[in-house]
């Protein structure tokens, strides 16, 4: 009798587009370069500057470098001009922005590295603040388009709270009108700085575009020394990492991402007819789901007809001969 059961042998291959950090190989270059130099340097000879996502990461670098007093570069900067604005509706945003929004002389500067939030200084122009610091500030109300000068000093988190709870955000500056209304507003107050709704993330992005919580700074470090230190170099003594002048030559670690192929044989057997195109689509729609759902992204599936199967274990051979499903 014969048998309505196929086996299927699935090849599954494909490279993985995102790694995990323990697929990246290290190097430590031995070249005096500055940051962006060293950046180049990497992108062209490997992937990229490293990130250090972990203690272990940490530690392997530190262990293939000379033990010398010297500081390398790693892929983590300080991005003074990744500004956001917190009522993040795209809407919002439309046209340049630039005309008017002006920075304060010698502002962003991010002191003592610790200027993540902005404020309106003498009412016209932006300076970055520590987010902690407490100042009045400007809520925007969407339902009745105005702004809400709040005169209580709060932090920039706490003020950002005030203004979504009892209004829409703390404010943007959308337009050369918006930024006259805000004026306005602001006339006859007296306040030195007031809150806007402007921040950035201290420390992020890494070189390679990915995010790291893991920190290993010296004492004291970061601290932005003379305002010039935004790109950050690991001490060859001690593995401990301070922020340094961008433009200053040193040694510096690049990592290469390692692609892996994966080929993943699989066996299915059926009452179904295999050899349907309906039925192979809607296996290979369950695969791909399941793939996708799984983090893996760059992979291939491909059938291919092969003699069918009987579930006779005299013609073994089929095992091997029966549908092929391939990835
Ligand atoms: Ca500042």
């Amino acid at each position: 009798m014969e048998e309505t059961s196929l086996l299927l042998i699935l090849l599954v291959s494909g490279g993985l587009s995102t790694l995990p950090p323990h697929s990246r190989e290290y190097h430590f270059v031995n070249q005096l370069m500055n940051w962006t130099e060293a950046q180049s340097y990497c992108r062209e000879h490997f992937t990229d500057l490293v990130t250090i996502y972990n203690s272990n990461i940490n530690q392997l670098l530190f262990s293939m470098s000379p033990r010398i007093n010297d500081w390398a570069w790693t892929g983590l900067y300080n991005d003074r001009y990744s500004w956001k604005w917190s009522m993040e509706r795209k809407l919002f945003y439309v046209g340049s922005t630039h005309e008017f929004l002006i920075w304060a002389n010698g502002q962003p500067d991010c002191a003592y590295a610790n200027e993540y939030c902005v404020a309106l200084q003498g009412q016209t122009q932006m300076d970055d603040r520590p987010c902690g610091d407490s100042y009045p500030f400007l809520c925007y109300n969407a339902q009745n388009t105005s702004y809400i000068l709040v005169m209580e000093s709060r932090s920039w988190s706490a003020a950002q709270s005030y203004c979504r709870t009892y209004h829409t955000d703390l404010t943007s500056i959308r337009s050369k009108e918006e930024k006259s209304n805000i004026t306005l507003t602001l006339n006859g107050s007296g306040v030195q700085y007031v809150w806007i709704g402007l921040y950035r993330d201290p420390w992020a992005p890494w070189s390679d575009n990915t995010t790291s919580t893991f920190t290993n700074w010296k004492i004291s470090e970061p601290n932005n020394y003379g305002s010039t230190q935004y790109c950050v170099t690991m001490n060859l003594m001690a593995g401990i990492w301070s922020d340094s002048g961008c433009e200053l030559r040193y040694n510096f670690f690049c990592f290469t991402a390692v692609t892996k192929q994966t080929v993943v044989k699989m066996k299915l057997q059926s009452e179904a007819d295999m050899h349907s195109t309906e039925i192979q689509q809607q296996v290979s729609q369950q695969l791909s789901g399941l793939m996708l759902s799984e983090g893996l992204t760059d992979f291939r599936i491909r059938w291919r007809k092969v003699q069918s199967y009987r579930d006779d274990q005299s013609k073994k051979q089929d095992v091997d001969g029966g549908c092929k499903t391939e990835f």
